[in-house]
């Protein structure tokens, strides 16, 4: 299958000027090929052609209205930048944007700040081998225009492009409190602090701060401290707010909680998380050739602009197969019990498919190769989605994650895993779609599992 045309990011727009506001001396990349040399070929194409635009093009009112992005750049915007613990997985950063979002919303309430989007690289569970999976923007994996119809967002490459080269100017390591919290007297606080762990950055010879920067070797940062945070992500709006620093960076953005998890704003955020079309393109034609499944034949009233989808819960009704995810590596070697073993989780299957009067099922698994022969002799009729190693490649493995979230989300029920994130994110995919919340939050329970508690429904707020 040929890949659909790759859509370019959302033009910057960029205020040349901005550049003296930086506290950075002339290290500010000259506009043309030399000075641009740490740039991918699409930014330096872009920066190539943005330095023959005259200077107006620039400037709120002449263009910018038919940028892509929801908000246009204000001349001198803010910058949030994060990161998060580099263990965590895909789909617990996905839910740590929520926050961080949810952080700009604030912000915006008395000042501009854009978020900029990490770049994906380096996830542990990312392990296709001679696949280059470093500095991935968010567009190989999210529609980005969507996610600007509810916070402002650039990709880290229109940062360094608008901003006037990859520096940052604060970095903030958030963590906890060293002293931990008394039972029973929670309040929300943020401190700076002495750095608990051992710092991720080291100093260069000009006393700059290097570390991980997504792989992005060139960036460096003027200002490394530790921030010690309890609450949840609008505490270090006021922090912020006083500092004078232009673009900050949070890292270890996983220790802020959310604002109000479930509540409009969480919703807002999440639905503007579409998949990206090229990926979710892939998922449909595997649906119509292996699921017997479509939009029209399976009740989904699926809209491109999430700002105009608004769903009964029981409208859509899925395709005709069980969706499984099963999710196996780190969670079983834990021995949990919460998770099945593959003969207890075909044996729920089979009785799914019986009492769901269903024929097919599709299977998305981390499990090894050896589990996956042991899933076949057992459900040799099982349907899953196998990439080419050219599709990896163009995919990621990200990408083949998020075509299996979004075939599972279009199943006529759902089972997942016991606390899987990525079972969690198709979860909210099927709401949004619409399923009888029936169908969707139901987990496999471990082969001994005495109280097997099922996942807890999350309504949509419009
Ligand atoms: N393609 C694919 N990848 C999976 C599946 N289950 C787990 N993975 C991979 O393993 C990672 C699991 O980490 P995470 O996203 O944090 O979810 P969690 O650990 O289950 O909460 C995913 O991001 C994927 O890279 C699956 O069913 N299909
Ligand atoms: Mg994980």
């Amino acid at each position: 299958m040929s890949p659909s045309p790759r859509v370019l990011p959302p033009t910057p727009a960029g205020e040349p000027h901005a550049r003296s506001f930086s506290p950075w001396p002339q290290m500010a990349p000259a506009p043309g090929a030399a000075g641009l040399s740490f740039l991918s070929p699409f930014l330096v194409f872009f920066a190539l052609a943005a330095a023959q635009l005259p200077f107006e093009a620039f400037q709120a009112g002449h263009g910018t209205s038919s940028l892509p992005t929801g908000h246009s750049a204000a001349p001198l915007r803010r910058y949030l930048l994060y990161d998060v613990n580099p263990p965590e997985g895909f789909n617990l950063r996905r839910d740590v944007y929520i926050r961080v979002a949810s952080l700009i919303k604030t912000l915006l309430k008395n000042e501009a700040w854009v978020l900029v989007l990490p770049p994906w690289g380096r996830l542990y569970h990312w392990q296709s081998p001679n696949i280059h999976q470093v500095r991935i923007p968010w567009l190989s994996f999210f529609d980005v225009p969507s996610l600007n119809k509810d916070t402002p967002v650039i990709e880290y490459e229109e940062f360094i492009s608008e901003s006037g080269g990859p520096f940052i100017d604060q970095v903030y390591v958030l963590q906890n409190y060293a002293e931990g919290w008394k039972e029973g007297t929670w309040e929300e606080k943020i401190d700076e602090r002495p750095c608990i762990d051992e710092l991720m950055y080291s100093t260069d010879k000009h006393k700059y701060y290097r570390g991980w920067f997504w792989g992005y070797e060139e960036t460096r940062a003027l200002k490394v401290t530790c921030l010690s945070v309890q609450g949840s992500a609008s505490i270090v709006a006021p922090l912020l707010l006083n500092t004078s620093s232009r673009s900050v960076m949070l890292d270890r953005a996983e220790n802020i909680l959310h604002n109000h998890y479930g509540g409009k704003d969480y919703w807002n955020t999440r639905r503007s998380m579409v998949f990206a079309k090229h990926l979710r393109v892939v998922g449909d034609m595997f649906r119509i050739k292996y699921l017997n499944s479509t939009d029209e034949k399976d009740r989904t009233q699926y809209i491109e602009d999430w700002t105009q989808m608004k769903v009964k819960l029981g409208m859509a009704i899925g395709g005709p197969y069980l969706g499984v995810h099963l999710r196996r590596k780190d969670f079983i070697w834990g021995h949990r019990n919460d998770v099945p073993s593959i003969q207890g989780a075909v044996k729920k299957i089979r009785s799914l498919l019986k009492l769901h009067k269903l024929e097919r099922v599709f299977v998305a698994t981390d499990a090894t190769a050896e589990e996956t022969e042991k899933l076949k002799r057992l459900l040799p009729e099982m349907v899953r989605f196998e990439p080419t190693w050219e599709e990896v490649e163009l995919y990621k493995d990200g990408g083949i994650a998020i075509i299996d979230q979004w075939i599972c989300a279009h199943a006529r029920y759902f089972i997942g895993t016991s606390v899987s994130t990525f079972s969690f994110r198709i979860h909210e995919e099927r709401e949004i779609l619409g399923f009888d919340p029936k169908t969707t939050y139901n987990r496999f329970c471990g082969d001994e599992e005495r109280t097997c508690e099922q996942p807890t429904h999350w309504k949509i707020v419009y």
